[in-house]
């Protein structure tokens, strides 16, 4: 198999098609038209998550964590009061095989109720960590499942109705990445990826944040319509963060962990290549320019660098499709990111494989169309209720959704339980970097986007599933549904939530 060559890799200018869209789409602005305010300087060192240890205990790989309250230094002579697992801001990035069976026990040390929810994990739905799994102070709440899914960088967060953007905003945020089952073929792949984690394999979790004048986090939505968008970004919780790079080919697994901003990352001069969206590796490596993550979605780029580069990952100002007020959502702003700085000499790195994983959902398989208008802070219509099963969905199906932002504002849509595939975008097929495992899309206003999904596995006629907008200041205010998935011929029981909703309140 003959592999991307580094020169390939750095090679800029003529783009790939969907790099040239996104670059044309994003290239209105003006560097200086931004409402970040950018460090003076990119010299701390970025911050790597620790792995978090697990133990073995009955063939379980099991890893607690502990939600707790704690100071954090965001930017140097500020000190913050955050919440984080295991420390004080962030958690630890949970690393698990496919096809093992894991478990989490997460105590919660904070002094109000909270959950947490694996984002992107395929389980069942007494152990997603929504709403309905709240963990209360001093209690310990324990989610095990095993692994059957793809490969990939997800994370992991609170969901509390009602909370969870501040919750997350607070800093309760960590990476649950899955790696290839041992000797699988897409091991095989793995090994030809930078896989080195912290040196050459590097969580990159995007926040941004707003500060008073006592340096203590504020969510202050300036009003706009969107929710928070902080004026000081942060990778790995600080500003101005500099990862220094010790090989030819470094791999950055982004995760946009903000609660409202929408970034569009990439490099000033140089391409970067996609490898994996959401859920996965994307089929083949994409060349592009830049990638636009909104709160919730994961990309992993690949960046290839000289001897003794310095570059910036920065954020161009976003295309958020047709919005009425572009400079009040974030999609005028550009600033750097994060700093790249290449050591005088690079390790050389093993060659990018054209084709990276073999996958698809099959249209033609669909029975079930549904339809979710997303207006306000509401869903069809209809605003969150804890006690309501929205949708109920039968195992095995395969269903074609069929999501619309109706208002000229920026909203995202979350699915939980499955990896979902952008069928169509208004009758169009969706640009390459949106064509792989995906379980957050960016909606942009007045388009129609069409998703296919199959739910397997697991079945719970009173536990419930969520789908929400990832802004969180939406979700929090309603704009979130919940589904059952059903054996053939079962009915949804929403007894269990409602009681559980009454005993809450
Ligand atoms: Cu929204």
């Amino acid at each position: 198999m003959t592999g991307l060559t580094r020169r390939q890799l750095l090679a800029s200018g003529a783009a790939g098609a969907a790099g040239a869209g996104i670059a044309a789409l994003a290239g209105c602005s003006g560097a200086s038209v931004t409402g970040v305010s950018e460090p003076e300087a990119f010299d701390t060192p970025l911050p790597i998550p620790p792995l978090a240890d697990s133990r073995m205990v009955d063939g379980i790989r099991t890893f607690t964590l502990t939600a707790q309250e704690g100071s954090w230094q965001f930017q140097s002579g500020q000190q913050a009061t955050t919440w984080g697992f295991d420390g004080p801001y962030g958690g630890p990035t949970l690393r698990a095989a496919v096809g093992e069976r894991v478990a989490v026990e997460v105590t919660n040390e904070l002094p109000e109720a909270t959950s947490t929810h694996w984002h992107g994990m395929h389980l069942p739905a007494e152990m997603d960590g929504g709403p309905h799994q709240m963990i209360e102070p001093g209690d310990t709440w324990r989610a095990e499942w095993v692994v059957q899914q793809a490969p990939g960088t997800l994370w992991y967060h609170p969901h509390p109705h009602g909370a969870t953007e501040r919750h997350v905003y607070r800093g309760l945020a960590g990476m649950f990445q899955l790696v290839p089952a041992p000797g699988s073929e897409a091991a095989a792949i793995e090994e030809q990826l930078p896989h080195t984690y912290g040196v050459d394999d590097v969580p990159v979790v995007i926040a941004d944040k707003s500060f008073d004048e006592a340096g203590e986090l504020v969510i202050d939505d300036g009003g706009n319509e969107v929710g928070l968008l902080g004026d000081v970004v942060t990778v790995n919780g600080v500003a101005g963060a500099r990862l220094e790079v010790t090989t030819g080919l470094v791999r950055l697994r982004i995760l946009n962990a903000s609660t409202a901003r929408t970034y569009s990352l990439g490099l000033p001069e140089q391409e970067m290549v996609i490898i994996a969206s959401d859920g996965g590796l994307l089929r083949a490596p994409l060349k592009v320019t830049q990638v636009r993550l909104s709160p919730g979605e994961r990309a992993e780029v690949l960046v290839a660098l000289e001897p003794g580069q310095d570059v910036r990952l920065h954020s161009f100002a976003p295309d958020l499709g047709q919005v009425a007020a572009p400079f009040a959502v974030g999609a005028n702003d550009a600033f750097d990111v994060l700093a790249l700085v290449a050591a005088e000499e690079l390790t050389a790195s093993a060659e990018v494989p054209e084709q990276l994983a073999s996958f698809g959902l099959d249209a033609g398989a669909v029975s079930v169309r549904r339809r979710f208008e997303l207006q306000g802070r509401q869903i069809n219509g209809a605003r969150m209720d804890m006690a309501r099963i929205d949708e109920t969905v039968q195992v095995g199906s395969t269903e074609l959704w069929t999501v619309r932002n109706l208002d000229l504002f920026p909203h995202n849509f979350h699915v939980h339980d499955v990896q979902f595939e952008v069928h169509a975008i208004d009758g169009a097929p969706p640009p390459p970097e949106l064509a792989g495992r995906k379980d957050t899309v960016y909606t942009e206003p007045h388009r129609d986007y069409e998703l296919l999904l199959t739910f397997t596995d697991y079945t719970d006629s009173q536990w419930p599933y969520m789908y929400h907008c990832h802004l969180l200041r939406h979700e929090d205010e309603g704009l979130m549904g919940q589904f059952v998935v059903v054996t053939p011929g079962q009915e949804a029981d929403p007894s269990l939530i409602s009681g559980a909703d009454r005993e809450h309140e």
